[in-house]
């Protein structure tokens, strides 16, 4: 009898420590969405050591676009924010519409690319780019002057990201007016250098696409990413591309991320997060609240981005529950 029942101790006792280690290793609740509170768009996400970043444009009009704030999150759920990580004071030349940033490290520096003062003419403004010792900042405008200052192939100069390949290579995709460029950065990212055929930009632009690209590298396929319709309406949406090069060709495969008349309108200019398993992503972007009434009224909202086993998107079905919490660092236990 008293052996009868130690076993049961035993067994309850092993189930009862299965549990605590579940509970304290797994990730606890959701986001919800949106994730920030306040009007933010075109979110750009980024993990540093073991903490997701996002650093969004301040949804504001033109004129009073003078500064960026960014997000930080241990777990995906709780976010922090970093208010003023650069403003106008910081930037000569940036008067308004402060645009997109998108942030990369290096070597122990933070690089914020952006785009500044909505650039129509040559000399108005364009694409800059700052430096910070830390990812909260504050970030300095490292040239005086943007790094790209002029349309070229009809790309208006805004809605930069950065990327390096595996190889080690920079490259920074970019344009509004329905037009995009591919250039190469040199390595310390504060010039443009050339490709390897003598040319500095090259047009990539597929099909439908309007502005806010964003490539990512996944099992040997680049995948480019962009927004299509106009960002103050409800057709505002994601579509995606594969290919074997950075450099494209990029044939749109279709839509991944648009509106729900029943949750939120105009979904788009996004950007990917990778979690920490294989098949763990997260796709960071702005929609319009349903009772929204002018173009501004955009938050920033999260949901998982599934991969299918051919390697093509599953489009994604925008949410207010958001994501499971998840920590960067985390015992790989937790199931999905
Ligand atoms: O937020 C300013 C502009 O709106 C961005 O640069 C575009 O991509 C659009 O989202």
């Amino acid at each position: 009898m008293a052996a009868k029942s130690s076993t049961i101790s035993g067994i309850a006792f092993i189930i009862l420590a299965f549990l605590f280690t579940f509970m304290t290793l797994s990730d606890g609740g959701y986001s919800g969405n949106p994730i920030l509170e306040g009007k933010y768009a075109d979110p750009e996400a980024a993990v540093f050591g073991k903490t997701y970043w996002i650093y969004p444009t301040s949804s504001l009009p033109y004129d009073e676009q003078v500064y960026l704030d960014a997000f930080s999150s241990e777990d995906l759920v709780h976010w922090t924010r970093h208010p003023e990580i650069i403003s106008s004071k910081d930037i000569p030349w940036l008067r308004r519409a402060l645009w997109a940033p998108s942030v990369v490290e290096r070597n122990g520096t933070y690089y914020l690319f952006f785009g500044g003062n909505d650039m129509h003419e040559k000399g108005e403004g364009g694409i800059g780019v700052a430096t910070a010792s830390s990812p909260e900042g504050p970030f300095k405008d490292a040239l005086g002057h943007p790094l790209i200052d002029e349309v070229v192939n009809g790309a208006q100069p805004i809605d930069q990201q950065v990327f390096t390949d595996d190889d080690g290579k920079t490259y920074m995709y970019y344009g509004g007016w329905g037009h995009c460029n591919v250039v190469r950065l040199s390595d310390d990212l504060l010039s443009i250098s050339t490709f390897e055929d003598g040319e500095t930009f090259k047009e990539i632009t597929p099909e439908g696409y309007v502005e806010g690209p964003f490539l990512m590298k996944r099992d040997g396929k680049y995948y480019f990413m962009w927004s299509e319709g106009n960002w103050t309406a409800d057709d505002y949406r994601v579509a995606y591309a594969m290919s074997d090069s950075p450099l494209g060709p990029f044939e749109r495969i279709g839509t991944i991320l648009e509106s729900d008349p029943a949750v939120a309108t105009g979904a788009g200019h996004h950007s990917v997060l990778k979690g920490q398993m294989r098949n763990e992503y997260y796709i960071v972007y702005h929609r319009h609240p349903l009772d929204q009434v002018d173009g501004n009224d955009r938050v920033v909202c999260i949901d998982p981005l599934v991969f299918r086993k051919d390697g093509t998107i599953v489009p994604v079905k925008i949410s207010t529950k958001g994501v499971k919490g998840a920590r960067l660092g985390r015992r790989n236990f937790r199931m999905f």
